[in-house]
């Protein structure tokens, strides 16, 4: 068997998502995510340009073998426009792979080591009553973990909060120029102890609560959010402070005993090394996506799971639903699994991307298809054209930017 063909699509059924699909001599195809949130083009110009010559000719069951072309051969080794171009070919690799056989991907990776996956969804609000609302809403749709973020008195914005109303008219991420938001690191941690002590209040001791830092802080800052936040038993503390510099979670981890969670922007096993052998973090936070696809992933948890770190795959709404199955299939899997993030998506994005994925009273699966379970409607993708959006940034009050 032969891939004959490899076509990079971009659509934007109310975000943009970049997908490739290869196509083999027996008329197989295989899909793979590659969408990079506010640089979609460097990766679709990766693929296009660089990889989607070499792949034609090529027999699609050498999947190591390809990973390792695509990854030593380039010379120029990680970052993320080249760990999701290379993520695209290795997922639609395994998806085709799995066809053959006839089976989900699941299965080909050991087979289901649990009945189903637990989700989180996301809770925001501007102040506490209408945190408490968004909890409301989630619990009702089933969720059973919340990652909750709120505003913070005397900012105008703050990171995961946004205007009610329809998944992708509320992302802040979707403007054409960067949304500017305000950041006082001061404010956030006087604030955000009181949060979640009201949160535990209305909603009890036992569920599962979460919270998204996005490498706002310094590390002595980290330690004290963490300190602060002990009595509230959070399931996890994430990215709390630049995640290049891997010393600074040595002092968070010494200070504290709240879970952290770290690595959605890391693209390779090296990012991590340290932080996993030195078991300084409790989950492992890649995208199937960003990371290179199943293949790497599936070694990072392998390496994780020797130091009890368990999963927790970036799942937001700017992986498409081609990179959810993926980290789906690979969640079901592993031993080590401990959460998916999942915030659903736009009407539009299910009609574009027909998947058997499913979610369920809280509870994620891939579903029994063959491959990853994913189809792309090249007719209705067609209706959802690329427009260049950008992530917000973020700056402190004397103008200075500041990590978003
Ligand atoms: O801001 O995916 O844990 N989830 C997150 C996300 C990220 C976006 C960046 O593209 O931090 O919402
Ligand atoms: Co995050």
């Amino acid at each position: 068997m032969k891939i004959v063909d490899a076509e990079v699509l971009v659509c934007r059924p109310g975000r943009n998502f970049v997908t490739l699909r290869l196509t083999t001599d027996d008329g197989l195809t295989g899909l793979g995510d590659a969408t990079l949130n506010g640089r979609e083009l460097a990766v679709v110009s990766y693929l296009r340009d660089h990889v989607a010559p070499l792949l034609t000719g090529r027999d699609p069951h050498r999947i190591e073998d390809t990973w390792q072309y695509l990854y030593r051969g380039a010379y120029w080794r990680r970052g993320p426009v080249t760990m999701a171009a290379v993520a695209a070919v290795d997922v639609a690799l395994w998806d085709i792979k799995a066809k053959v056989a006839g089976l989900p991907l699941y299965q080909l990776l050991g087979g289901a080591s649990r009945d189903r996956l637990l989700a989180y969804g996301h809770a925001n609000g501007r102040d506490i009553p209408e945190l408490f609302d968004s909890v409301r809403a989630r619990l009702a749709e089933g969720y059973r973990a919340i990652r909750v973020q709120t505003g913070i008195p005397g900012l105008n914005a703050v990171y995961g909060v946004h205007p009610p109303g329809d998944a992708a008219a509320r992302d802040p991420h979707q403007r054409a120029r960067p949304l500017v938001e305000d950041w006082d690191t001061a404010a956030y941690l006087r604030h955000t102890p009181t949060v979640f002590e009201a949160v535990r209040n209305e909603f009890g001791a036992e569920l599962p609560l979460l919270h998204d830092v996005h490498h706002r802080l310094t590390p002595i800052q980290a330690a004290r959010l963490g300190r602060d936040l002990e009595p509230y038993r959070l399931f996890w503390l994430e990215d709390c402070t630049p995640a290049e510099n891997q010393e600074a979670l040595r002092l968070v981890r010494s200070a504290t005993t709240t879970p952290l969670a770290v690595g959605e922007v890391f693209n390779s096993v090296h990012d991590y090394q340290g932080l996993i052998t030195e078991q300084l973090i409790d989950y492992v936070r890649s995208a199937v996506t960003h990371f290179g696809g199943v293949t790497p992933l599936r070694k990072l948890l392998d390496l994780a799971a020797l130091h009890q770190i368990k999963s927790a795959v970036h799942g937001p709404e700017d992986i498409s639903p081609v990179g959810m199955a993926a980290a789906l299939h690979l969640d079901l899997a592993v031993h080590n699994f401990g959460i998916q993030e999942f915030s659903g998506y736009s009407a539009a994005t299910h009609d574009v991307f027909r998947h058997a994925f499913t979610f369920t009273d809280g509870y994620l699966h891939p579903g029994e298809e063959a491959g990853i379970g994913v189809e792309l409607d090249d007719a209705l993708a067609a209706g959802h054209p690329y427009e260049r959006a950008y992530l917000p940034v973020n700056r402190l009050h004397d103008g200075t930017v500041h990590d978003w």
